[in-house]
Order: structure tokens, then sequence, then C-alpha cells
């Protein structure tokens, strides 16, 4: 009896705060009812007749869309009308489908958008009006669909407009870094979504959510597996749980790739070799590709990390990459699938500025790659440092194909205790101008297949997904989610207008508080760089879960220790990779050569990434090294202070619990930013020997304690 009464006030105490509270879980498709009369009546009378152009798995999870949000925005059921003209109000379908009742001109302008395009307005047929939501392919409807519900969503919906847009980039894809125990490998959200143990048998019906979540945002692909690769996803019994995700994923447009592990022929295989021109070797993967297959139709492909950071690959056989590469490669054409080869390559035995071996190992081999084989580079050419310079490889071989890896979560920016906005580093990334391979080239414009004859062009994001219930683990990782799907699609798109979007679908459409929370947003990278490396540093994270500072770190392998980046001594600090140096500057282009060999010249925010300079070189506005390294760690606290005051100043406007959520994690990320600042100026006066200047904070504590900090069970190792 007391059980049950307990039970029942349990219960009601939790519906009663699932009605006010918001955890997250339904990202940015929460479809908040509709609080505009006009709004509303619009969008009713349209969910009061709407007829499809035939029927397919597509459509039936468009409809399922529908459903959901009209329910929540409106509180009823569209009604799905069977005969096309009357009581309709809302056509869907495709092109062809649709081919009678459109204009030549319209239907030139809707083939025009490719097969992810979408076209959705008011059309005139027989003196009616209609509200048309038209794609080449099921896929573009959908995101048409979405793309309608986001305008209603944010307000910007307007009937007698036409709409269309269609992705930059062919190949809009999430790397997932789970392994299949559900750890995931720099993972700050919990455990891996895919529940290997339980597939294919049981379906959770998070696996959807996941879908939905990615269509409305454009993603297309998703590699389901950690590029630390087990050879185990390529046996029979994994196959058919992949495949379970791949038919949930295929009505949304998604399609699923494997890694692979490139000793998977010894390890699976029964083999002797992995040499992948090896005949038997050869046949291995040619067989296990069929049979991939065979349960997975349209199979994506493999990506894979080959001879990096100990991953088995070609070398092992004194074979190159390309030779890895194309190898499996052609077990994939006959299927159409794509084989993606990480350039994220840095070996032991080469004494060579890490900066500059993936242009080593992959310039000379520029032309030698199949058709179906993208080269997936990171943004920077360390490793997703709170912020790099663009990789010299982008412009550097333009006879291969080529694509983007992001990395969406915050292994070095935070992980999922910090506020970090990650949009404004991509931006800065994507529009940097690279003289390559054509004047006016810039990263974006190489990635969207403009610069060259590349078709499969490819932006990849490492994911921050994962058990947590927003899945992000911080409220605000799904705005780094979101961004990646948005610039995925269209390169060129601004951080702020995906800001505005996000907080619109998030929190609201509040004017001031949409502005308060993308001033947030939008300064958050940088006031992160800021309390972590500011000036160009890098590399000066923890050993290993690279949590909070560590520039002290040494032992071990040279280019995984802090000093060998800094390079600080009682002379000055920074990285010296201009010709005097590593020359790693050499490999960019020779107008950016000009313009950042000299160090009063060079954009400050890459200085010492550069440059080894004097701790009493002057910087642009007057100050000593010494005394802008000070400022700036100083600086990136004070900014942490204020966003906390922002987000305090919105209580009133915003769910209690997402509220209470980033506010204490605002205050992690308080703490956190001291302790990157006292513990890094600490370290470094005692190279540069000189004082803080007076109207900074002083950093407190002691360097001895910071050193001896350690995290044994920090997440994402
Ligand atoms: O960023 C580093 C990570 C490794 C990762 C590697 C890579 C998957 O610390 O955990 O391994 O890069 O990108 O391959």
């Amino acid at each position: 009896m007391l059980k049950s009464i307990l039970l029942s006030s349990i219960l009601s105490i939790s519906l009663f705060f699932t009605v006010y509270a918001n955890d997250g879980y339904n990202l940015w498709l929460d479809y908040q009812a509709i609080q505009n009369a006009e709004l509303k009546s619009e969008f009713k009378s349209m969910m009061d007749g709407i007829y499809f152009f035939g029927e397919n798995p597509t459509y039936q999870a468009i409809k399922n869309e529908l459903n959901t949000a009209s329910e929540k925005m409106l509180n009823q059921t569209p009604i799905y009308t069977k005969e096309r003209l009357s009581s309709t109000k809302v056509w869907i379908g495709t092109r062809d489908q649709l081919s009678q009742v459109l204009s030549l001109t319209e239907q030139g302008e809707i083939s025009s958008l490719g097969p992810d395009g979408f076209w959705r307005g008011p059309l005139v047929f027989e003196g009616k009006t209609y509200y048309a939501i038209i794609g080449n392919k099921p896929v573009g409807v959908l995101y048409g669909v979405y793309n309608l519900l986001n305008s209603i969503q944010t307000k910007t919906f307007n009937n007698s407009s036409k709409v269309s847009d269609s992705p930059k980039v062919k190949f809009r894809m999430l790397n997932h870094w789970d392994n299949l125990d559900r750890t995931v490998e720099r993972g700050y959200a919990g455990f891996s979504i895919w529940d290997w143990h339980r597939l294919p048998g049981y379906v959770d019906p998070r696996y959807i959510d996941y879908a939905r979540a990615n269509a409305s945002i454009g993603i297309n692909a998703v590699s389901l597996t950690n590029v630390n690769a087990n050879a185990l996803i390529l046996t029979t019994d994994f196959m058919k749980k992949a495949k379970v995700l791949a038919d949930i994923f295929r009505p949304y447009g998604i399609k699923v790739f494997l890694t692979a592990r490139f000793s998977a022929p010894i390890q699976i295989g029964g083999l002797e070799t992995a040499d992948p021109l090896d005949p038997n070797v050869k046949d291995f993967w040619k067989e296990k590709t069929d049979e991939i297959y065979s349960f997975i139709p349209d199979f994506g492909g493999f990506l894979v990390k080959a001879n990096s950071e100990g991953q088995p690959g070609p070398h092992e056989y004194k074979r190159n990459h390309a030779e890895g590469a194309n190898m499996l490669a052609d077990a994939l054409s006959p299927h159409g699938g794509l084989l993606i080869w990480r350039a994220f390559v840095y070996s032991f035995e080469e004494d060579q500025d890490r900066h500059k071996q993936a242009n080593f190992e992959f310039e000379p081999l520029d032309g030698k790659f199949r058709e179906n084989v993208i080269i997936q580079v990171k943004n920077g050419a360390i490793d997703f440092q709170p912020r790099e310079p663009f990789h010299p490889l982008f412009g550097a071989i333009n006879e291969t194909n080529i694509g983007m890896e992001f990395q969406i979560t915050q292994e070095y920016l935070g992980q999922a205790t910090q506020l970090v906005y990650l949009a404004p580093m991509w931006e800065e990334v994507l529009k940097t101008r690279i003289y390559r391979p054509n004047p006016s080239s810039t990263v974006a414009s190489l990635l969207e297949g403009k610069e060259t004859t590349q078709k499969n062009t490819l932006m990849a994001g490492v994911s921050n997904i994962g058990t947590d219930r927003n899945w992000t683990g911080h409220l605000f990782g799904q705005a780094n989610w979101f961004a990646f799907g948005k610039q995925a699609w269209n390169p060129e798109i601004t951080s702020e207008e995906i800001a505005t979007e996000w907080i619109k679908l998030t929190f609201g459409q509040n004017p001031d508080m949409v502005s308060k929370i993308s001033k947030i947003m939008l300064e958050s990278h940088e006031t992160a760089v800021d309390y972590m490396t500011p000036l160009g540093l890098h590399h000066i994270m923890g050993r290993s879960h690279h949590y909070g500072p560590g520039p002290w770190v040494v032992g071990g392998r040279a280019d995984w220790t802090a000093p060998y980046y800094h390079q600080a001594d009682s002379l000055g600090i920074g990285f010296d990779r201009t010709r005097s140096g590593s020359d790693a500057l050499g490999q960019y282009a020779p107008e950016i050569v000009e313009a950042w060999s000299d160090p009063k010249q060079i954009p400050e925010k890459y200085l010492l990434w550069f440059h080894h300079v004097p701790w009493d070189f002057k910087l642009k506005n007057g100050n000593t090294l010494w005394e802008g390294i000070a400022y700036h760690y100083d600086k990136g606290v004070k900014d942490v202070r204020e966003m906390q005051e922002i987000w305090a100043s919105l209580e009133s406007e915003i769910d209690p619990e997402e509220f209470d959520h980033v506010r204490q994690l605002l205050e992690i990320q308080e703490e956190e930013a001291e302790w990157w600042r006292n513990a890094c100026l600490l370290y470094f006066q005692t190279f540069s020997n000189r004082p803080f200047p007076s109207d900074i904070e002083q950093p407190e504590g002691d360097l001895e304690y910071y050193k001896s900090l350690m995290f044994p069970n920090a997440p994402g190792i």
C-alpha cells in the first residue's frame, strides 16, 4: 500500500515535471505549441488537407514527422486526403510525380537542384493555389518538409514565397568513434547509442529519433564505428546488426558506412597477410564487401585509418596509401561504394615536424587514387586543437578527391563541461583563402568541388552523440551537431545565422533572449582559445585524457608531449615552422608563406604556431608577448564570467531544467578556465622569469599542485 502511494506520488511528481521541464531529448525538433494566432491558423489549414503523390518509405517518414509536429504544435492530427484536388491544401511529391501539374519552367528549376534539393511554395493549378513541397527524389521532399517545419518553428514561414535549396556537398557525414563494447573514444555524453549486444533483435526507438535529427539538418551518411577499428564489425553477426540500423536510416536518406581494419584479413579471414597486393587479400575484401551489400544494398562504404597511431596499414607490406586505399576501393566500386581514407597520419619513426607528415605522404600520391576514394583531412595539421590554421593538404592535392574532417565532440575544447560553440572555428577555416589550386580558392570552395573536377565531395564530423538523455552531454553540444549539419550542407553559411536558428528552435523567439544567447555562443570559441591556447599555442593539454592543462607533459614519444609544441625556453616561446625551423610553413601556397613568414605580419592568432618569439617581442597593441599571453588567459576567465552573468539574466525566459543544467556547467567552466589560466601562466613564468601585469587577476595556486592532478577515470579515453 505504502509502496503504491509512494509510487503514484513519484509518478505524479514526475508527470508534473514533464509538463514544465525540458530534458533536451527532442533537440531542435521540439515543436512547441504555436502561440501566434495567424501562424497557427495558417499551419492548421495546411495540415487539414495533405496529398502525397505516391507512396514510399520516405513519405511514411514524412507523415510520421508531420503527425508529431502537428500534434505538438497544433494539438491535432493532420488530415491526409486521397483526392489530389478538392479539399487539398498541400501537395507533396517528387518532380516526376508532379510533372503533370508543373510548368516546364518549374520543372527545369527543380531539376537543377540536384538529387537532394527541394522546392516549396505556392503552385497554381486550374485556378486554385496549392502549397507544394517538391524534390527530385523522395529525400529532397523530406528535406523540404523539414525546412517547412523549421520555418514554422522559427516564425519565418511565408506562404506566398518560393523557397528552394540544395546541398553544396554530396556526403554530409557523421563519424562515430564508437567501440563495439559501447565505450566511445573521445565521447563525453555517455555510452554509444548503438546497442550492439541487443541488436538485431531489439530496436531502440532512439535510432529513429537519431535519424530524424540528422535528416532534419541534411546529414546523409554515418560511419557507425571507431576509426581505431575492430575487425569484428565485418563479421556476419555484426552485419546483421548493422543492417537493422541501415534499414531504419534508409527512409531518412542516410547511408551507413563502417570502419575497416586493415588487418581484418588476418584477424577474421584466417590469412597470414593483409598485403593489399596479395590476391587472397583482394579476394577476402571482395567477398567481405559483397557480403555486406547482400545485407545492406545501399551500403555507403568504408572509412579507414591506416598507419596512424598504431593502426595497421599498407606500410607494413611496403605499400603506400594509394595501394592500400585502391585495393579496398576496387572491392567497393562494383556496388557504387566509397572508400574514405584518412590523412591523419604521422609515424613513430619519422623525425619530422608532425605538421608536415601528411603532406609528405600524400602529395607524391596525388592522382594515384581511384575515383571512388576520398582523402579525409582534418581541419588542421596537428589534431583538432582549439585553433589551428587550415591543413596544408587543402590545395596541395588537386587530382584526388579531398574531404574535410571536423571534430564535433569537444576533445580539446572543454569536452562536455564547457559551452563552446564550434561553428565560428569551422567558419574561420572554411572561409580561409588558400590560393590553390586557383588564386581565389578557399577551403569551402575546394570542398564544394568548385576548384577541381572532384565529384565526390565530403564533409565529415566526429560525432558528439551518446546515451545521455540530451544526446550530447552539454545542452549546447546540440548546437555543434546542428551547426555541423548546416555547414556541411552549405559551407558558406555564417555561424551567426546558424546560432540564431538553433536558439529559436531550442529556446524560443524572444529577440532579446535570442541576441543574448547568440552573443554567448559566438564569443565562446575565442574565449576558450584565450584561456586554453592563445596566440597560436597548441597541444598543451593533459596527457591521454586531454582534460585540462598540461603544458609540462613530457615522456614517451616526443610528439605526444607539450614542450615539443610550445618550445618555451628562457628566450621565448613558440614553434619555429618557418624556413629557419621545420619549414612546415613552406607547405602552403607562396602567398601564405609570404604573409605568415614574418612574425610582425602573421595574424597574431597563429603567431606561436609558426614562430619562436622572444618574451619581449612587441605585439600589435604594444604589449610584450609575455604580457599579451597573460592578458589573453585573464580575458578568457573574465569572459566566462560574463557568459555566466548573461545566462543568469535569462532565468525567467528559459525552461528551469535547461536553465539549471547550463548554469551548473558554466560554474564548472569558470573553475576550469581559472585552472587553465593559473596552471599555464605559472608554468610559462618559470621560463619567462617576468612578473604578471599588475592589472590582471593574479594567477594563484602552486604549480606543483596543478601538475599533481590526476584524472584516471576521465571519460573518452
Ligand atoms: O584526436 C586524436 C584522438 C584519438 C583519435 C585520433 C584520430 C580515433 O586523441 O583518440 O583516435 O585523433 O583522429 O585518429
